[in-house]
């Protein structure tokens, strides 16, 4: 006869499992948010602390039972500075801070980052404004569905040249459950060249000029050019995607902090003409991550405001598959910066080189990095088929307990 359980580990990640364990138990509720404070231990990465500081951090973090990691000369002062990774729960790093607020000051000022970082982190609600609405992006995972009116994407080059075209696939799209839709007119597949920006609004412009009334969601353009951007804002585009994240056209985020509209900067490593020859990076996710929110500052400086802001790592962009496979992975930690995060694995090139097909066999492959950067983190999805995609992740957030 098999012996009774009488212990089993927990998988309570998530707030609403933890609470419906306690609610079991019969846990006052009062008590809740001090059992959430001991679930989940958070890994916080600090950058460049000086040898004395990593010290004490180590100490400090040891004392209230958590742990940090630093470079193995530090202990024995051989080592000038060091990055250190700290592991608390969030209580011991409530207790962390305040022993820090009485060290010398470079160890002091680290209580206030931290406790920054926790809030960027923690941020319940993801929204961005458009016009008078607002769009909560917590409550499920959103999708921007792409219309490319090119000759030469990788995926739809061709399709949708002719203006016609283009509307009746935007429309589809919405019908299909699209919270938005991304228009491009230049390529920015490997080894693209630019295209003139009086060819963008060529191609651009009379699709703009047709949907305006007729479409509902919102119309993004994915442009790098600050004229384009802002002709494309008058004919009726409510944002932009922006793939060299403010950093192509020093107008652009004058442009979009004038019209007071979101923009999604991308990470993008080089430019499409030569960033799939050898990207290389020491540290992909810090890379990404310091790059993003530099891409932020430049917005903040030229009046955009922070929450109007979207992070996207940009899969494929100066990226091998194994940098791609790790950006997914690991898609949370862009959280960190505080807005919502973007990711389009729509039918790239890394879910080829994984299941060996072409971009019209990678459906599959789509979905399913969806539906991992949807368990990631990701609050909004930039995929070529909508439909497909938002079958799948109403079952990935429902799982999740997010819709
Ligand atoms: N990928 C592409 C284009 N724009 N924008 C964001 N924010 N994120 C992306 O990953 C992204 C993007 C490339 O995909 P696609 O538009 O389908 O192809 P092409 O550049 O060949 O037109």
């Amino acid at each position: 006869m098999q012996s009774e359980l009488r212990a089993r580990m927990l998988s309570v990640a998530s707030r609403a499992d933890l609470e419906s364990e306690l609610a079991r138990v019969g846990v006052d509720a009062c008590a809740w948010p001090i059992f959430r404070q001991k679930s989940g231990v958070l890994a916080i990465k600090l950058h460049g602390l000086s040898c004395a500081t990593a010290n004490i951090l180590k100490q400090i973090a040891l004392a209230v039972g958590a742990d940090c990691a630093v470079h193995s000369r530090v202990v024995s002062g051989r080592r000038r500075r060091s990055d250190a990774v700290l592991f608390a729960t969030s209580r011991q790093l409530a207790a962390i801070r305040v022993r820090l607020s009485s060290q010398p000051e470079c160890a002091a000022r680290l209580g206030p980052e931290i406790e920054a970082l926790e809030r960027r982190w923690s941020a319940a609600v993801r929204a961005i404004r458009i016009g008078r609405r607002t769009i909560d992006l917590s409550r499920r995972t959103h999708v921007m569905g792409i219309v490319n009116v090119t000759p030469d994407s990788f995926y739809d080059g061709g399709k949708y040249l002719d203006p016609r075209q283009a509307v009746e696939q935007a429309l589809r799209l919405e019908d299909e459950g699209a919270d938005f839709v991304d228009i491009g007119a230049e390529s920015t597949r490997p080894g693209a060249q630019g295209v003139p920006r009086q060819e963008q609004l060529r191609r651009l412009v009379p699709v703009l000029r047709a949907l305006r009334g007729r479409l509902g969601v919102t119309i993004s353009v994915d442009t790098t050019n600050a004229f384009v951007a802002e002709v494309a804002l008058r004919e009726g585009a409510g944002m932009i995607n922006d793939v060299s994240g403010l950093r192509g056209d020093g107008k652009m985020a004058a442009v979009v902090a004038k019209a007071g509209v979101p923009c999604v900067v991308m990470h993008m490593k080089g430019e499409p003409r030569t960033m799939q020859k050898n990207p290389r990076y020491r540290d992909v996710m810090g890379e990404i991550s310091a790059a993003l929110a530099e891409s932020l500052g430049i917005g903040e400086a030229a009046g955009v405001v922070r929450s109007q802001m979207l992070v996207d790592p940009g899969i494929g962009f100066g990226k091998t598959v194994e940098h791609n496979l790790e950006i997914l992975r690991r898609l949370r930690e862009f959280r960190s910066l505080g807005v919502p995060v973007v990711v389009g694995p729509s039918r790239k090139s890394f879910i080829g080189r994984v299941s060996g097909l072409g971009p019209e066999e990678r459906l599959e492959g789509t979905l399913a990095a969806c539906v991992v950067a949807a368990r990631n983190g990701a609050d909004v999805l930039r995929v070529h088929d909508v439909k497909a995609v938002r079958r799948a992740l109403a079952v990935a957030d429902a799982v999740e307990g997010r819709s």
